[in-house]
């Protein structure tokens, strides 16, 4: 098991905006990828999510640029691209890890907004492809900086809806509002408990140590498998199953009337998603009610029936993420749960502090046992979310 990272990924920041630009940023801003506690797929349903900040994130090092073009360097890319208004106007014209960039910028003017011209380096300890969502992290920082560099004043509230748009508008991933949320409005010590059709949040409380308790983050390094066609295909189911129950989404079918909406539709696939939805929704609920409570240790049980409906009736669970849950459970852990989107990722763990090693162990043991790659852990306490840095 790793603690959790240094980070020096400020001064990689830092030090890859002299390196490329020949100049010292203006300034540096971060945001950070993120844990979903509970609430998969509900998001698009105008459901509920609860997830909160990690403390590994990423960091955009910027300043303006009296030129017509943008510029940016990723360390992880390890290549500089740029782009001026045109390709910015056009989703599609930027591929790559630099659409999530171009696709900011695109969504900053569609809103009305007088983009200003920049300079960014961006470097990240947000683990790619791993379900922490280090897409809607780099879309945040970047967002984030565009608009202090600006001096744009959008309310914070209205800041996610911005960062999806780039994502849904110009990436062209039909994704929800979660991550971004997550990303932009988390603070620590707290979980965002948030109405994705009002966009409502409320900070729930959600501190581990005073509780004893640690989450353990597993990263099952399972390969993604077909991910976009898969998550656009839940997402078109729910929405022909919201219509033709006659609801603007599956948010509005309580449990109290799920039997009914089942029995009013046939396709025993699309009952099963109405039902993961419907379900998950409650459970995100009774989770934040426990929270409320400071009854943490009793949120195990939902999260693991989360687990189970992601498993058998939303179907998108894979081996290894199922071997980690089976294995954190045996082990001890209060409850487990795939978070994210899906077809792998990263499976959390809610255990006593003192099992989070032994509880790591035991999943590294099924998987050798098994013949998957080792996987990854760390403990994680909820950060803070988007902010300037200096
Ligand atoms: C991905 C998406 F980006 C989110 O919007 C959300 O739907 C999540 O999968 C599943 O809960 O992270």
């Amino acid at each position: 098991m790793t603690g959790q990272p240094d980070e020096p990924v400020t001064e990689r920041a830092t030090a890859g905006f002299t390196r490329a630009y020949g100049s010292q940023p203006a300034g540096l801003w971060a945001a950070p990828g993120r844990v979903n506690l509970i609430g998969e797929h509900t998001d698009y349903n105008d459901g509920f999510v609860l997830p909160f900040a990690l403390p590994r994130r990423t960091v955009v090092a910027a300043a303006p640029d009296s030129g017509r073009r943008w510029t940016v360097w990723s360390e992880q890319a390890g290549e500089q691209v740029s782009f001026g208004r045109a390709q910015a106007a056009e989703p599609g014209r930027v591929g790559g890890w630099a659409a999530y960039v171009a696709g900011v910028v695109w969504a900053l003017y569609e809103a009305g907004l007088d983009v200003p011209v920049a300079r960014l380096a961006i470097a990240s300890d947000v683990p790619l492809g791993a379900g922490l969502s280090s897409s809607a992290a780099l879309e945040a920082a970047v967002l984030t900086a565009l608009l202090d560099l600006g001096k744009l004043d959008v309310p914070v509230a209205d800041r996610p809806a911005l960062a999806q748009r780039a994502e849904n508008g110009y990436v062209g991933m039909p994704c929800g509002i979660m991550d971004q949320s997550a990303s932009i409005r988390c603070r620590p010590d707290h979980a965002l408990f948030l109405d994705c059709r009002t966009l409502e949040v409320e900070q729930v409380p959600f501190d581990l140590g005073a509780a004893g308790l640690a989450l353990l983050v597993v990263d099952s390094h399972a390969p993604h498998r077909h991910v976009g066609g898969e998550y656009a295909a839940r997402r078109t189911a729910c929405e022909s199953a919201a219509a033709a129950l006659g609801v603007p989404a599956l948010r509005d079918v309580g449990t109290d009337q799920l039997d009914t909406a089942l029995a009013r539709l046939d396709d025993p696939v699309v009952r099963r998603r109405v039902r993961h939805v419907v379900t998950e929704n409650q459970r995100v609920r009774e989770t934040v009610e426990l929270l409320r409570a400071g009854r943490l240790p009793e949120i195990g049980p939902l999260l693991t029936a989360s687990h189970q409906s992601m498993r058998d009736d939303f179907e998108i669970t894979v081996p290894e993420v199922d071997t980690a849950v089976e294995a954190a459970l045996a082990a001890g852990a209060y409850g487990a749960r795939m978070t994210g989107g899906g077809f792998g990722g990263c499976v959390l763990a809610l255990v006593d502090r003192a099992a989070a090693e032994p509880v790591a162990s035991a999943v590294a043991k099924a998987y050798a046992e098994r013949g998957f790659r080792a996987p990854t852990s760390f403990t994680a306490v909820p950060g803070p979310g988007a902010r300037r840095l200096s």
